[in-house]
């Protein structure tokens, strides 16, 4: 298609950049994460979505290269960030890691190269799955989740409640954070259903010895009700929207 071709390009020219949400600290709103979106600097387009391209570059694989850029980048800033003591105590960096990387079985040997190439620490580093993810394979994630846990990184998952997770699962694998998807954080205020699915994923997720992010954090009214709720850590437009590396380093530089 088009697109794949344009995407191609994309990919060669290096047209792929990073955004930095950052994830806060219910409590004293410091920085407890920061989430790495990648963008594409289209030459007439302006920046386009991941929504627009993820699934057709997941299509045809070219979502592996895109992840080494992505990966690459991020990583870089990250070491960056540790070198000139602007990284937060505690703080991790959360990666997107797409279904191919997963089902491929290249995630560990991606992340040891970067490793290799440049100066950071592991356990600085998280990195974000979605429930069916897991479900497809589910002996062959928990062993390539373990060996992520060993390499000293931190897992959670992504989009919590929009797929089909068996508590089983959650309770068996290696993971330390759930992320309540944003169609329930949208709706409070509103919906008593939803905000009592909340308040039952952060009982169950706490039970768990699991964190919990809220995402698609909007307003002040939800930002209240997920404080009040237990939700560890908020995340939304709220609070940022995702950041240029640039406003992003002016964030971590004013905190430290
Ligand atoms: O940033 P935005 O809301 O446009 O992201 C849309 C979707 O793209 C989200 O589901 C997000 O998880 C996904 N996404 C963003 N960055 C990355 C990335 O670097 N890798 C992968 N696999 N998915 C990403
Ligand atoms: O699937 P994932 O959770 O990785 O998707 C992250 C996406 O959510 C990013 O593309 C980011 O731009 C978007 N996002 C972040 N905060 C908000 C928010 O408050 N509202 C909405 N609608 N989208 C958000
Ligand atoms: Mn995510
Ligand atoms: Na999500």
């Amino acid at each position: 298609s088009q697109l794949e071709r344009d995407f191609r390009l994309a990919i060669s020219r290096e047209q792929l950049i990073c955004h930095y949400q950052p994830i806060l600290n219910a409590t004293d709103m410091s920085i407890a994460a920061i989430e790495v979106l990648v963008r594409w600097e289209h030459p007439k387009r302006g920046l386009v979505s991941p929504a627009e391209f993820i699934s057709v570059a997941e299509h045809t694989g070219q979502v592996v290269e895109m992840s080494n850029q992505v990966f690459s980048m991020a990583l870089a800033s990250l070491a960056d960030w540790e070198a000139k003591g602007l990284w937060p105590r505690s703080a991790k960096i959360a990666l997107n890691v797409s279904a191919l990387q997963l089902a491929r079985d290249i995630l560990i040997g991606q992340l040891k190269s970067m490793g290799d190439r440049y100066t950071f620490s592991f356990s600085n580093v998280e990195i974000e799955i979605t429930e069916s993810m897991l479900m497809q394979d589910a002996e062959e994630s928990a062993r390539i989740l373990e060996s992520v846990r060993e390499m000293g990184l931190s897992i959670s998952i992504d989009d919590f409640g929009t797929g089909y997770s068996s508590l089983n699962y959650l309770r068996r694998l290696p993971i330390n954070v759930l992320k309540i998807d944003r169609s329930f954080v949208k709706d409070i205020g509103h919906d008593r259903s939803d905000e009592q699915i909340i308040n039952a994923t952060i009982d169950l997720a706490h039970n768990l010895n699991l964190k919990v992010v809220s995402e698609g954090v909007e307003t002040e009214t939800q930002m209240a009700f997920l404080k009040d709720a237990g939700s560890d850590y908020l995340q939304g437009f709220h609070l940022s929207k995702p950041l240029s590396r640039s406003a992003m380093e002016e964030w971590l530089e004013s905190e430290s």
